[in-house]
């Protein structure tokens, strides 16, 4: 019998910290030897001569047939997110259990097992989206769902179905430092953003470009120095998600600068796109159309500048994907409306490697070791998957993406494997793709086509996220 399933030959092998040229065994699903030549004999050899051996991506930040409001509808369920995920070689993702106000956060967490069950291709974990701190979800529910492996939650400060005054998150935050669970808060000022809405629309200005002008940088940059504030006030680490550009950046370096456990993501349109992208012909700058918005080329760079001194810890794709010409996305009842009608998200899980690596390492703005840990390592320290996720070591789950580092190609939708019927990033050329992708040493992905592989991926329960785990409780 061979002693291993699968051996990746003569790859070079890079993690968050090393490079090096060695083979990868793998048997019943894990990373069972790393060496310069792996002796024996395995059912399934990959010669990754030239190629590039990299973890996995973990995307921390994806929405994945999360429910709307609206008749609005999410146009990727757990089967063909995971199916463009694992294309874009990432092997694990960890989209949103969303509590409606009024609704048991149990009954979320049970309606969205039920909507993965069965379908993913990939691993998944679930944060949670806390909208109704009510006492029985402080006292009893969110203790037993950390307890078992629910350990982050997103809280909202902005979306009139999702927000919570400070109070409430002031409620939220004593009870992930209680409990040790990790709150990533989504920072923008909800009045500041319904009074500038009022404002537009009063001076007629509705088109979906007027989106960023409802939703400035200060908008953010309050925020995001609020939400440091109540943490400060309740000792707890707190981690600010989809990060767009210099001003959040700055009040995120002053917080560190007070010694503050302050962590922050950020996401791929806050590097290619801009708020001119929201303002194309007619309505196609619909399309652009998430919060908050993307800034302007000195945003862009002050975002990759960051990415390379390490402020970020996670770089997430914030997937959440709506059909363009479809009554239940972008044209809501299947026209063109006001730009506060206009569901917020753009499409973007099988896309987030590729634009990083390119722009990123082939562009000379951050190491491999680097991208490695923005897109894979951190993520899993983060939210409580390491090392079972995250990094090629032994005893490591075999999640492993096979990269050419030179290959060329010029993204368009046609060969991406969401149910969106756009990208923003059509026509753009990056150098550097992933070509197989590996979940537990299945193959389930090669040469950017999907292997029939529904269902083999598994529910992952989380353990304490490093960064609560560090702050010693
Ligand atoms: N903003 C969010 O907060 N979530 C989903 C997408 C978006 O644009
Ligand atoms: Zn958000
Ligand atoms: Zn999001």
């Amino acid at each position: 019998m061979a002693a291993y399933d699968l051996i990746l030959r003569n790859g070079t092998v890079a993690t968050a910290a090393d490079t090096m040229q060695c083979d990868v065994g793998i048997a019943n699903g894990r990373i069972t030897a790393l060496a310069a030549h792996i002796e024996g004999t395995a059912t399934t050899e990959i010669d990754a001569t030239g190629k590039l051996v990299l973890p996995g991506g973990v995307d921390a930040h994806c929405h994945l047939d999360q429910p709307m409001p609206d008749g609005l509808r999410m146009a990727d369920d757990f089967e063909s997110g995971t199916r463009s995920a694992a294309c874009g070689g990432t092997t694990t993702v960890i989209p949103f259990a969303a509590q409606q106000k009024g609704q048991s956060l149990m009954a979320a967490v049970e309606d969205y097992h039920t909507r993965a069950a069965g379908k993913a291709l990939i691993d998944y974990a679930f944060h949670l989206i806390v909208s109704d701190p009510n006492e029985t979800v402080l006292r009893e529910e969110l203790p037993e769902l950390i307890r078992q492996g629910y350990t982050s939650f997103k809280i909202y400060m902005t979306y009139d179905d999702l927000k919570l005054n400070d109070r409430e998150v002031l409620e939220v935050l004593a009870l992930t430092r209680r409990e040790g669970a990790l709150t990533m808060i989504h920072a923008e000022n909800s009045d500041c953003i319904a009074w500038l809405t009022e404002q537009l629309e009063r001076a007629g200005h509705t088109a979906p470009r007027y989106h960023a002008q409802s939703r400035p940088p200060v908008v953010e940059r309050e925020a995001t120095h609020r939400a440091i504030s109540m943490a400060e006030l309740v000792d707890v680490p707190v981690l600010i998600v989809h990060v767009s550009g210099a001003e959040a950046i700055e009040q995120i370096r002053w917080a560190r600068g007070r010694g503050l456990r302050v962590l922050a993501e950020t996401c791929p349109q806050y590097l290619y796109l801009t708020e001119d992208d929201l303002g194309g012909a007619g309505y196609e700058g619909a399309k652009c159309v998430c919060s908050p918005p993307p800034r302007d080329a000195a945003n862009q760079e002050v975002v990759w500048n960051a990415l390379a001194e390490g402020l970020f810890t996670v770089f997430s794709s914030d997937h959440a994907p709506f059909r363009y010409d479809d009554p239940a996305g972008k044209k809501p009842g299947g026209k063109a409306v006001p730009f506060r009608h206009i569901p917020n998200g753009i499409p973007g899980i099988e896309t987030r490697l590729p634009l990083l690596f390119s722009g990123g390492v082939n562009g000379g703005r951050i190491s491999l070791n680097r991208f490695v840990a923005l897109t894979a390592t951190d993520p899993a320290r983060c939210y409580g998957l390491y090392p079972r996720k995250g990094t090629i070591a032994i005893g490591a789950d075999a999640d492993i993406a096979i990269w050419d580092a030179q290959r060329e190609v010029r993204i368009s939708n046609a060969m991406l494997h969401h149910n969106v019927d756009y990208t923003p990033y059509e026509g753009i050329t990056v150098r550097g793709w992933p070509v197989i992708t590996i979940s537990r040493g299945v193959v389930v992905a090669r040469d950017g086509e999907p292997a029939p592989r529904k269902g083999h991926g598994q529910f992952l329960r989380c353990g304490t996220p490093e960064p609560v785990a560090a702050a010693g409780r």
